[in-house]
C-alpha cells in the first residue's frame, strides 16, 4: 500500500499514464504490421520490419518466432512495452488464426481496451466478429483501423454501414481517406480539418514526416481531384449525419472511433498512433473473484498470468511468465503470495518486454505487463498479490476438438521429449492428455485446431531436439470430470477415460452425440452442454 498522500498521487499518476490494449482481427488484416509501425513512429524501432521480410532485412518485432516468420502469420501473442506522448504504452499483438483463439482471447483479458483491424477490401470478417463479442462481454471500449486502403477497398461509406448495422454500435470516423489502391494518399482528420499526408520512404521502412494541409484549400498535392471532391462530399454528408464523439459512450460501448489507412505505406499510423493514446483508457480496477469485490488501482500489488513463454531468447533460455498488473505496484524483490497454493513468492527480477527483447526494471504499477523470469511453479491464469488476498477469475479456456498421439521418434531422448510436450503444455501451445496404463511413453495432443499440432511438432525439433511423430485419433470431444465419478462412464459408451497434465481425469467422446447422451443418462458428472462448449468465455 502507498504509504503517504503523496506517494498514493504518484502511484495513480504513474498508472494514469499506463495505456494497455490488444490488437484483434481476422488473419491477415495486418496486425503485426499495425504494431511494428506504431513501435516506429513511437520511435520504439527505428526500421520497421515486414511481416515477410526481404532478403537481409529485418522482420516485425512482434513475429519473432521462427515458425512465425517462416509463414508470415501470429501463432502467438506477444508484449511489447513503449512510451509515446508521455504515455507509457502495453501492446499485445494477438493471432489472428482461430486455432490459436485461445491465447488470443486470453490476451483480451490482460487489455483494458482492443485495436479491431479491419481489412478494407474484405469489411467485417467472420473472426472479427467473433472477437468483438469477445470484447463486448468484457465492456473492453474498441477502437477500429481501417487498414489496406493502399489496395482497391470498399467504399468507406459502406464500411462504416457494415460496422453500425453488424456490431450495433456507432462507428464515428475521426479521419476519412481520400482515394483508394494507387490513389491513395492520406486521410482528412475531421477534428482538425486538415488533410494529412506522409513522405515516402524506401519500403516505408522509416518514419517520414507527416504533412497537413487545411481542408479548405486547393487540391492537396498527389491527390486526385475527382477523389478529392467526392472525399469532401463524403465528409458534408458525415458531418449532417453522424454522432460526435463521446469520451463516456466511447467508454461504455456505444461509440467507436474509426480511423482509416495503410500500415504498409505508413499512411494513417501517425494520427492512429495519437489517438489511441488520447482515447484509449488508462487502468481500471478488476474484479476479485466470487465476492471479492472490485480490486482498487491503489490497493497492494496484484496481477494475473496470462502467458508464459520459454526460450524466448537464445540468449536467455528460460521460462517467462507475463504478468498483467491489476492494482498497487511491484518493486523488484516484493514477497507476493500465489493464490493457487498458498505459496509465496519472491519477484526477484522483473522484465519489461519488447517482443523477444527484455530489460531488468525496478518498479512497474498497474496497467503494466511484466514478465518474470523462472517462475516455474506458475501457471497461466493464476493471481499473485501482496496485503489483502484476492484471486482473478479463471481465464478462458477451449475444449479440445482434436486429438494426436504423440511418438517420440528417437527413443534416447525420452527425457527431452518428456520434458518438452510438458514445456509446450503449461504455455498453452498445446493440452497433453495421459492414459494412465501407458503413461507418458505415447501422450495424446489435444487442441483446437490443427496449426497448434505443427507449432507443437516443430517446437519439439527446434526446442527441445525431438522428431515427434502424430497420428490422428478419433475422439472429437474432451471434458473434465470428477474422479468419483469416473466409474460411471468406464467401459460406456466408447469413452475413453485420461488424466490431463496435473493429474485431473478427463473424458473422450467420439462424437458431440455420444457426450449428449452421456450428459443425459449420467447429469452429476457435469459435462458441458453443447452451447458451452464451444469454449467459455470470459466473465
Ligand atoms: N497492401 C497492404 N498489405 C498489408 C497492409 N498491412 C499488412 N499487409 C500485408 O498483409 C499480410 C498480413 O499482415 P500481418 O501484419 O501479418 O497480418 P496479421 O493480422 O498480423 O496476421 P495474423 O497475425 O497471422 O492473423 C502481410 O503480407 C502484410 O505485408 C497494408 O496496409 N496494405
Ligand atoms: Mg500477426
Amino acid at each position: 500500500m502507498a504509504e503517504s498522500r503523496g506517494e498514493l498521487r504518484g502511484l495513480l499518476a504513474e498508472i494514469g499514464r499506463r495505456r494497455t490494449f490488444a490488437i484483434i482481427s481476422h488473419p491477415d488484416a495486418g496486425k503485426t504490421t499495425l504494431t511494428e509501425k506504431l513501435l516506429l513512429f513511437a520511435g520504439a524501432v527505428r526500421e520497421a520490419g515486414a511481416v515477410r521480410a526481404r532478403r537481409g532485412a529485418r522482420a516485425t518485432t512482434s513475429d519473432w518466432m521462427e515458425f512465425e516468420r517462416r509463414r508470415g502469420i501470429s501463432i502467438s501473442s506477444t508484449v511489447l512495452q513503449f512510451e509515446y506522448g508521455g504515455a507509457v504504452c502495453n501492446l499485445l499483438d494477438t493471432p489472428g488464426h482461430a486455432d490459436f483463439g485461445e491465447d488470443t482471447y486470453r490476451t483480451l483479458c490482460a487489455a483494458d481496451a482492443a485495436i479491431l483491424l479491419l481489412d478494407a477490401a474484405k469489411g467485417l470478417e467472420p473472426q472479427t466478429l467473433k472477437l468483438f463479442r469477445v470484447c463486448r462481454a468484457r465492456e473492453l471500449p474498441l477502437i477500429t483501423f481501417v487498414n489496406k486502403l493502399d489496395r482497391p477497398a470498399l467504399p468507406p461509406l459502406e464500411l462504416l454501414d457494415q460496422l453500425a448495422t453488424r456490431l450495433g454500435l456507432v462507428p464515428v470516423p475521426l479521419t476519412w481517406p481520400v482515394g483508394d489502391g494507387h490513389h491513395f494518399a492520406g486521410a482528412i482528420d475531421r477534428q482538425r480539418r486538415e488533410f494529412i499526408s506522409i513522405e515516402r520512404t524506401a519500403h516505408a521502412a522509416t518514419a517520414g514526416t507527416e504533412r497537413r494541409y487545411p481542408v479548405a484549400t486547393a487540391v492537396p498535392p498527389g491527390v486526385a481531384r475527382e477523389d478529392w471532391r467526392a472525399a469532401l462530399e463524403e465528409l458534408e454528408l458525415l458531418d449532417a449525419s453522424t454522432e460526435r464523439l463521446d469520451h463516456a459512450r466511447f467508454m461504455a460501448g456505444h461509440q467507436m472511433p474509426v480511423f482509416f489507412g495503410s500500415a504498409l505505406a505508413n499512411i494513417g499510423v501517425q494520427r492512429t498512433l495519437e489517438g489511441l493514446i488520447e482515447l484509449a483508457p488508462s487502468p481500471v480496477p478488476f474484479a476479485g473473484e466470487g465476492n471479492g469485490g472490485l480490486r482498487p488501482l491503489d490497493a497492494a500489488f496484484s496481477a494475473f498470468v496470462f502467458k508464459i513463454q520459454a526460450n524466448m531468447n537464445p540468449r536467455h533460455r528460460d521460462r517467462v511468465a507475463f504478468l498483467r498488473v491489476c492494482s498497487g505496484s511491484v518493486e523488484r524483490g516484493l514477497s507476493t503470495t500465489v493464490a493457487r497454493t498458498d505459496r509465496s513468492l519472491q519477484l526477484k527480477f522483473l522484465h519489461r518486454a519488447f517482443g523477444q527483447e527484455r530489460a531488468t526494471i525496478e518498479r512497474a504499477v498497474a496497467g503494466d505487463v511484466v514478465a518474470v523470469t523462472n517462475a516455474r511453479g506458475l501457471r497461466i491464469g493464476d493471481t499473485l498479490y501482496s496485503g489483502d488476498r484476492v484471486a482473478f477469475p479463471a481465464l478462458p479456456s477451449f475444449a479440445p476438438e482434436r486429438f494426436a498421439t504423440a511418438r517420440n521418434s528417437d527413443l534416447a531422448r525420452d527425457k527431452q521429449f518428456r520434458r518438452g510436450l510438458a514445456e509446450l503444455a503449461a504455455q498453452g501451445v498445446v493440452q497433453i492428455l495421459l492414459r494412465p496404463e501407458i503413461g507418458t511413453r505415447e501422450p495424446i495432443l489435444a487442441a483446437v485446431g490443427e496449426l497448434q499440432f505443427e507449432v507443437a511438432a516443430f517446437r519439439m525439433a527446434r526446442e527441445f531436439g525431438c522428431q515427434i511423430e502424430l497420428n490422428p485419433q478419433a475422439w472429437t470431444q474432451a471434458c473434465p470430470v470428477d474422479r468419483e465419478h469416473t466409474p460411471k462412464l468406464q467401459g460406456k459408451w466408447g469413452i475413453d477415460l485420461v488424466e490431463d497434465q496435473h493429474g485431473h481425469p478427463v473424458a473422450l467422446f467420439r462424437s458431440e452425440r455420444i457426450m449428449e447422451a452421456a450428459a443425459q443418462e449420467v447429469p452429476e458428472i457435469g459435462l458441458p452442454r453443447p452451447a458451452d462448449h464451444l469454449g467459455a468465455h470470459p466473465a
